[in-house]
């Protein structure tokens, strides 16, 4: 069974982590959010792709849902003792990663083919691909605050150095509309038995990569049962700020919400045991509902709700 899974973010990783285990890694393709990448200190830094390589290579640092496993931050230190600011914390190994990737993209290569080697490179078989090799930034327009940082910021200064602690305005996914999907991300989509969507924030991990030209059509078009998971329980995002930014789309923040974000392609959303009650709301919006124990607190639970989700598209 070849599946397709949109991902960003670290409930992704999660259940990335549990699909591997019941897929072939040659019939797991994941199509990765690029608008958190961020440059710090002139290096390209992809946190999504990493995270989901990390992952499948076992050596994401599963506790904290980013990062290497058993890092140290040696160079950070360094760093900060000679004055430049320290507030993206990038581990000694995970340094190695973002030197190679930028100096392979100041040589001219595509994103997708350096990620497809540096994939490769940590034992991963899947094929791991950026939604798009050109640039597109999430942006959070946040409001004045006094003493603070307001205005637009770029999605990691929002989120790591202002700590998701600004009340937030707008979001845009600047070069978006510019933007290509990179090589193999629609025939993914075209040709998988089962398109996943992973428990992502809707506004600022999937979204990016609905807003690139040509992914929307893609999932209308493609005739591989569409399943999300929800990254909601009740009112309150499993982890991270999607609630407010949720909000700033206009969308509840409940398992509902999710599916208004999604509705017009996708097939059926799991949701968790205590929102059952939106089934009949998800139905009239033309999504089944697939009622689940969603919180993947272990490896077990990971693998159980990858089951879930493989089932439920099938069903
Ligand atoms: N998240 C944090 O909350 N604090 C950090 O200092 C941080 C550093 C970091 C370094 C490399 C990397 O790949 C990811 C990192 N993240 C950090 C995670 C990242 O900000 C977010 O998890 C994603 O952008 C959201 O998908």
């Amino acid at each position: 069974m070849r599946v397709t899974a949109l991902a960003g973010g670290t409930g992704a990783a999660k259940l990335i982590r549990g699909l591997a285990e019941l897929v072939p890694p040659s019939d797991l393709t994941i199509v990765v959010n690029t608008g958190d990448d961020a440059r710090i200190w002139g290096l390209h830094v992809s946190p999504d792709l990493d995270s989901v390589t990390y992952a499948l290579a076992g050596r994401l640092d599963v506790a904290r849902g980013w990062g290497l496993r058993d890092e140290t931050f040696n160079c950070l230190d360094a760093v900060g003792a000679l004055g430049a600011e320290t507030w993206f914390n990038l581990g000694d190994r995970d340094l190695a990663t973002h030197l190679v990737r930028t100096e392979r993209l100041n040589a001219g290569e595509p994103l997708s083919a350096v990620t497809a080697q540096l994939a490769r490179r940590q034992g991963v078989a899947s094929l791991i691909l950026p939604m798009s090799d050109d640039p597109v930034r999430t942006r959070i327009l946040t409001s004045d605050l006094p003493g603070v940082a307001s205005g637009w910021l770029d999605f990691q200064e929002y989120f790591v150095r202002e700590k998701a602690s600004l009340a937030v305005v707008d979001v845009a996914y600047a070069g978006a509309s510019d933007a290509t999907p990179a090589p193999g991300v629609v025939d993914a989509i075209a040709d998988a038995d089962v398109v996943v969507v992973c428990p992502s924030n809707p506004v600022t991990s999937i979204g990016p990569i609905l807003a690139v030209p040509g992914l929307v059509a893609a999932l209308h078009a493609t005739r591989a049962p569409v399943i999300g998971v929800s990254p909601i329980v009740g009112d309150a995002p499993v982890s991270g700020p999607a609630g407010a930014l949720m909000r700033a789309r206009g969308l509840p923040v409940s398992s509902l919400g999710v599916a208004q974000a999604y509705r017009g392609w996708l097939d059926s959303l799991v949701v968790d045991v205590r929102d059952a009650e939106f089934a009949s709301a998800l139905r009239d919006l033309g999504i089944a509902s697939v009622v689940a124990d969603i919180l993947m607190t272990d490896h077990a639970r990971e693998v159980a709700l990858a089951r879930v989700v493989l089932e439920g598209a099938c069903a």
